[in-house]
């Protein structure tokens, strides 16, 4: 074969391809909205770099995400949608406006009234009822798939269906696929105003997931709204408006790179090697109205940079601190910083845009060895640079972090859960389901455990 040919051949089968599972409500929206944004960034015209690199990040991206074209002509999602009622699967189905399309046979939905926001429910029975069906649809698509490179899962930890299903099926696939990257996306709830069996299902969830998932990325509900609020300036926030902010915090990690470092193997194995600490958050900058221009960049690369890493901020004895992913970034650098910083066991910083001598992309910000722990500060970071523009963005940076702030959310659930069961409040709800006090007393003492080693991170 002549070298060329196999060479392109060669390299479209190589390139790591994700398989995404949605559950639930939340998991499917999210997912569409993920989706969504896909497309837009294959369509994007202002690229910033030659055609032939655009060609190549757009193949990447269509190997990665999709796996076909449909006899009408539209993209195959690798997707599987996994729901309990029908409601928002039929929505997400039936969108005429979107240029890509679902395998029908991944999509598996009962039109019954869902998990009723009880983790006992799905995980004790409905898991049951289809695990054969979901599985059976990703060994089809496996089989049809090479150079498969992880899962990536979408959930909400506080209804039944993402919570409970999602956290069973994520312990099959362990099961099956053992050697496999699992990453799941957990959306933690808004602390008031929802329903009362949130966090003993948030509890479970994330209990369950911390035994067989690779990495965890935590997304707080009301991080996100606000993000809508102070940075986009919208006057109402939607969920998917907030969907789209995950989105772009997913995707500005999980779009090509042409790096062989950005595959889902590497990036588990730089941000969540040591098994005590698999919980990753998504740092992002910048988000902005959608009235100004992306096609204009309003810092050079650094100030982004410095802005990412205040994010890791965290209070210094008892003061009160402003959330700085909320803030715009500051247009100068500042000279006198002096904050405490989170202990973090890794960061990945995931730069897109065009980089010139003129704006150099500077990240030694992230290398100061005081941001970590004792035990690893040889490999704890690494910064990997895409020149092709994400999404029409000038410039797009990401931090991808293991670090000490989840305890404070962790926190959080934990106090209400336990507050809970100390009342013995809903418990009946779950005991109907088979679970025991001792699944109670494992779960807590797994998050504590988490909380502790996140806590004593020094
Ligand atoms: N970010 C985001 N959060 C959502 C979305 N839909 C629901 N949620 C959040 O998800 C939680 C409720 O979980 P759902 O996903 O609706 O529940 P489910 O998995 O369908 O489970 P059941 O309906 O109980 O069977 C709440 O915290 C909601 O705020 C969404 O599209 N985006
Ligand atoms: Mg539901």
């Amino acid at each position: 074969m002549n070298g060329s040919l196999y060479l392109l051949i060669h390299k479209s089968i190589c390139t790591p391809k994700m398989f995404t599972l949605q559950f639930g409500q939340c998991g499917n929206q999210l997912g569409h909205a993920l989706f969504s944004k896909i497309s837009t960034d294959l369509e994007c015209v202002n690229t910033g770099v030659p055609y032939n690199n655009n060609y190549q990040y757009s193949e990447d991206t269509f190997n990665k995400w999709f796996s076909g074209i449909s006899k009408e002509g539209k993209r195959l999602a690798r997707a599987f949608l996994v729901d309990t009622e029908d409601k928002v699967i039929k929505k997400i189905c039936n969108d005429a406006t979107i240029p890509w399309t679902y395998r029908t046979k991944n999509v598996i939905c009962q039109s019954g009234g869902g998990c009723a926001n009880n983790w006992a429910y799905g995980y004790m029975i409905k898991g049951h009822e289809l695990k054969d069906q979901i599985l059976n649809s990703i060994r089809q698509e496996m089989e049809r798939t090479d150079d498969f490179d992880g899962f990536l899962i979408l959930l909400s930890s506080s209804g039944g269906t993402g919570s409970g299903i999602g956290s069973f099926i994520v312990q099959l696939l362990r099961e099956e696929y053992s050697t496999k990257p699992i990453i799941t996306t957990t959306i933690l709830p808004f602390s008031f105003g929802e329903v009362c069996t949130q966090y003993y299902n948030t509890l479970f969830t994330l209990a369950k997931l911390y035994d067989h998932t690779d990495m965890n990325i935590i997304i707080e509900n009301e991080q996100v709204h606000d993000i809508c609020k102070n940075l986009l300036k919208k006057s109402a926030t939607s969920l998917n408006d907030m969907n789209e902010i995950i989105s772009e915090k997913l995707l500005a990690v999980f779009q090509p790179i042409n790096n062989s470092k950005s595959s889902v193997t590497a990036l588990v194995s730089e941000i969540a090697s040591h098994p005590s600490y698999k919980l990753a958050r998504i740092k992002s900058t910048p988000h902005i109205p959608t009235t100004y221009s992306k096609y204009e960049s309003l810092h050079n690369w650094n100030p982004y940079i410095q802005h990412l890493k205040e994010t890791l901020r965290v209070p210094n004895l008892d003061s009160k601190l402003t959330d700085v992913e909320l803030k715009p970034p500051p247009s100068l650098l500042s000279t006198t910083v002096h904050h405490v910083y989170a202990c973090s066991v890794s960061n990945v910083l995931i730069t897109r845009g065009s980089k010139t001598d003129n704006d150099p992309i500077i990240a030694n910000e992230f290398r100061d060895k005081r941001l970590y722990p004792d035990w690893n500060s040889a490999n704890c970071f690494s910064h990997l640079h895409q020149q092709r523009k994400f999404l029409n963005y000038d410039k797009f940076l990401a931090l991808l972090t293991n670090n000490s702030q989840i305890s404070y959310s962790l926190d959080t659930a934990l106090s209400k859960s336990w507050k809970s069961y100390t009342h013995a409040a809903y418990l009946h709800q779950y005991k109907r389901f088979g679970l025991e006090e001792n699944d109670f007393l494992q779960a807590f003492s797994v998050l504590e455990n988490v909380v502790k080693e996140y806590r004593e991170l020094k």
